[in-house]
Formats: structure tokens, sequence, C-alpha cells
């Protein structure tokens, strides 16, 4: 599972071209983002993660992975999202 955070991701047009980017590079990747916070998160099956990095980026956004602590933080930051990382 990865996590990128991608601020200039704002509308469900982003959210569209970001997808069909993902899965451009791997077909069978599951991705799930919220446009409210700005993640993307993905369960590639082949691409690592610079390559879904990368595929972002050639979509014409900014990715920046998120940190498993990270998370956590923004968890805490806003627990209507309830993270199971931080209990
Ligand atoms: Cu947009």
């Amino acid at each position: 599972m990865t996590t990128f955070e991608v601020k200039d991701m704002t509308c469900g047009h982003c959210v569209s071209t970001i997808t069909k980017a993902v899965k451009d590079v791997d077909q069978g990747a599951k991705v799930q983002i919220d446009l409210a916070t700005h993640r993307v998160t993905i369960d590639p099956t082949e691409a690592d993660a610079a390559g879904l990095s990368d595929a972002i980026t050639r979509a014409g956004y900014t990715p920046v992975a998120v940190e498993a602590a990270v998370e956590c933080v923004a968890a805490k930051a806003a627990p209507a999202r309830g993270g199971g990382c931080c209990g």
C-alpha cells in the first residue's frame, strides 16, 4: 500500500486523471482517492512506489509520498477519518 499526498489534485477531473495515470502503469492497481485530504492511496500489483509517483507526475501533478508516521498525525488531526494506526 502506497499513499501520496497530491496537493494540486482539486476536483473530480483530477481524480479521474490520476486514477487513469496509475492504471496506465499498473492495470490491476486499486486506487482510492480522498479529494478532501488530497490523499491518493494505491494498492499496486506490479508498479513500485517510484513508478506510481512517476505516473502521477507525468499526469501533471505533484505527489508527495506519505509515511506511515505522518498518516498517524493526520488521523489524529482529523479523527473523523479514524486512522487505525493510532489506536
Ligand atoms: Cu481537477
